[in-house]
């Protein structure tokens, strides 16, 4: 699927808008700062193609953005996004995987839009998506208890809700429900359990991870999606257990280990189908500021996510 799988497209996004807590917006720097992209380059061999930038849009976010229908920021959420969908279409359109740093998960209505759309005109297929999150990020604005758009990109992104802050969102840019496959779930709303189950939406649970054990699970994940369509791996690090991943907006307790998570992405990997990857919601700020501060768990959240890359992007082949 991809021209040459050498050559990266990197974005780095920093985007807390879609959420409440300041701080998700140094997840890029804490990452590139710990070498990510270095190593990257010099022991994965990839040509990158980045812009030395790390995005925080300030020319796109209003001073005064009140809620719209429930959703928190709305305008700020909708140009980054619209912003970041045009960055990564341009990456996938030519041929590039594309890796987007965030930033809170909102980013992922830009990050895997512009992939999708890219993918469509490359290829004619639609994109599929593995969402690896302790949340499923459905809710709907109606659905949503809290108002914050980092629970609501699948639910855009699927087109399951359409409203007119996302009006630039088109069909191409869209996930098919069956397309869909989620991963690490275990903290999910009532109205989010509604939606997976009318739609009948796959997932994979930390209940499935518990019973077959991550390498079936993948299996299955990928039996679903089915040979012949590209994948984007979406990590949201709170998937990882609070042990390996602490520093993050919405850690929940019983998560993946270091291992389930790595083994996730070098799965994926050696498909060959991977054309694109998020990961985000690595906030370097969080302890610090809840009085916790304690500079050893934000450098192992952050060794965390440079390693669920790294993997993704084949370090592991021997
Ligand atoms: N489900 C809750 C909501 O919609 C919280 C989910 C947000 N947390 C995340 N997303 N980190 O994965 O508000
Ligand atoms: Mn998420
Ligand atoms: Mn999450
Ligand atoms: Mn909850």
């Amino acid at each position: 699927f991809l021209s040459s799988g050498e050559d990266l497209g990197v974005v780095a996004v920093a985007f807390s808008g879609g959420q409440g807590k300041g701080g998700v917006d140094a997840g890029p720097d804490a990452l590139i700062k710990a070498g990510l992209l270095d190593d990257l380059k010099e022991d994965l061999g990839y040509k990158l193609h980045y812009d030395g930038l790390i995005h925080s849009y300030d020319d796109l976010i209003p001073s005064h953005d009140p809620p719209i229908d429930n959703m928190k920021r709305p305008t700020a959420c909708s140009k980054v996004n619209a912003r970041l969908h045009e960055q990564t279409y341009e990456h996938a359109s030519q041929g590039r995987m594309v890796l987007t740093l965030g930033g809170d998960h909102s980013i992922a209505i830009g990050s895997i839009s512009g992939v999708a759309r890219g993918i469509r005109e490359r290829l004619g297929k639609p994109l599929a998506v593995i969402w690896v999150d302790a949340h499923a990020d459905l809710n709907t604005f109606e659905t949503s208890p809290s108002g914050n758009v980092h629970g609501m990109p699948v639910a855009f992104l699927s087109g399951l809700c359409k409203h007119d802050v996302f009006s630039w969102l088109t069909e191409q840019c869209l996930i098919p429900a069956d397309k869909l496959v989620y991963i690490g779930l275990r903290d999910v709303d009532r109205g989010e359990k509604k939606l997976l189950r009318d739609n009948k939406i796959k997932a994979f649970s930390m209940h499935e991870v518990d019973r077959y054990g991550i390498g079936k699970v993948v299996d299955m994940a990928l039996e679903y999606i089915g040979d012949d369509t590209p994948i984007h791996l979406s990590f949201d690090v709170d998937a990882c257990d609070p042990v390996h991943a602490p520093s993050t907006g919405t850690p929940v307790r019983g998560g993946l280990t270091l291992r389930e998570g790595d083994y996730i992405c070098e799965a994926l990997h050696q498909t060959g189908k991977l054309v694109g990857m998020d990961l985000v919601e690595v906030n370097p700020m969080i302890l610090a500021k809840e009085g916790g501060a304690d500079t050893w768990q934000v450098a192992e959240t952050v060794r965390t996510g440079c390693s669920l890359v790294r993997c993704a992007l084949g370090e592991s082949l021997l």
